[in-house]
């Protein structure tokens, strides 16, 4: 059976230019830098962000280590906010191996961080205080329902961040979902942060990878600590030729997911049993609650779901995340919506 996979875009496989050009790369060692088909694709990232340099790495999740493992030392906090990967889903790799602190702020309905709560948060300097180093933003906000922070928001974070001599990271693993969906360019947006990750292997559509960008010294100090990781790959062209493609032909395309999304969510609000949160979708994600009365839990929904060629992740026994992307079309949505109908009604 082909199944209509909505866990999430995460599980996109490569298309098949992307397989081509993996097969055809021109590859060396990339710990060498040797690698022109990776020196390529930091090239891309780093001048598509407007920033002086990149690397590749293997996730989004050693992305951000990175970043935090270069902008704070041991006992340093960072203010995050409280429905963010990086404070919820990452194994908690900045305590771990960065003794990094995390001031967890709470995420507003918009993803944002109040800057009230910024800048009450920043510690004064104090025999007893750690020191406030670095600021994280996730745009878009994932648990907030893949909300777009706009480039007005970041502003004001990045002059409050440089007012008070810290630093911006932006968690930016759909930074073009959210480019995309503002029609601003992925620049603006990024142009007050200090660093920025995104990912290749989501909407994007790579097999695997993410990209790290920031300014020469901060990338230089990312490259030794990625190799202190792991993460210094070899012939790794081949994986960075479909992050080539996913730069060059995927982006523009990622309204044709928040179209999907819109399709979804109005198809799913008129199944009896659901009850889709009201903004939902902001991009390529519908959040939506199961109704008091619903039949089913989520748990007996992702498996009578699955019989029917639906993948369904829940976040709990009452809520979903159904991620749209590049290989769900309108007749797979509406495959979805008559899935749905038929249990629950
Ligand atoms: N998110 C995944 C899961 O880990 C939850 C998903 O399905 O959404 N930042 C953000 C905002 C993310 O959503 C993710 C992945 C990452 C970072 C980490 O990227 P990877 O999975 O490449 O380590």
């Amino acid at each position: 059976m082909e199944y209509i996979d909505l866990r999430s875009d995460t599980v996109t496989k490569p298309t098949a230019e992307m397989r081509e050009a993996m097969a055809n790369a021109i590859v060396g060692d990339d710990v060498y830098g040797d690698d022109p088909t990776v020196n390529k694709l930091q090239e891309m990232a780093a001048s598509m962000l407007g920033k002086e340099a990149a690397l590749f790495v293997a996730s989004g999740t050693m992305g951000n280590l990175l970043a935090l493992l270069v902008h704070c030392q041991r006992g340093d906090e960072v203010i995050v906010g409280n429905k963010s990967h990086i404070y919820l889903n990452e194994a908690g790799g900045m305590a771990a191996l960065g003794g990094i602190q995390a001031c967890p702020l709470e995420n507003q309905p918009d993803g944002t961080l109040a800057l009230d709560d910024i800048l009450v948060s920043i510690r004064t300097e104090d025999v007893h205080h750690p020191i406030t180093r670095l600021i994280c933003l996730e745009n878009t906000q994932n648990i907030c329902g893949g909300v777009p922070l706009t480039p007005a928001y970041t502003r004001q974070v990045g002059d409050l961040a440089r007012k008070n001599h810290l630093r911006l990271h932006v968690d930016g693993a759909r930074i073009f979902n959210s480019a995309v969906a503002q029609n601003v360019s992925v620049r603006e947006l990024v142009d007050p942060a200090d660093s920025v990750m995104f990912c290749l292997s989501k909407g994007l559509a790579s097999p695997v990878g993410s990209m790290l960008v920031g300014s020469k010294e901060f990338i230089a100090r990312a490259r030794h600590l990625r190799k202190m990781v792991g993460g210094g790959m070899r012939q790794v062209g081949v994986l960075a030729a479909a992050g080539i493609i996913s730069l060059e032909k995927m982006i523009e395309r990622l309204d044709d997911d928040h179209a999907r999304a819109r399709e979804l969510a109005n198809g799913l609000k008129q199944v009896k049993g659901l009850v889709v949160d009201a903004a939902s979708p902001f991009t390529n994600m519908v959040y939506l609650n199961l109704s008091e009365d619903a039949k089913l839990n989520a748990a007996q929904i992702i498996e009578e779901m699955e019989k029917r060629g639906v993948l369904l992740d829940a976040e709990n026994m009452r809520r979903f995340r159904l991620v749209t992307h590049c290989w769900v079309d309108s007749a797979g949505i509406s495959r979805v919506v008559n899935a749905f109908r038929e249990l629950l009604s």
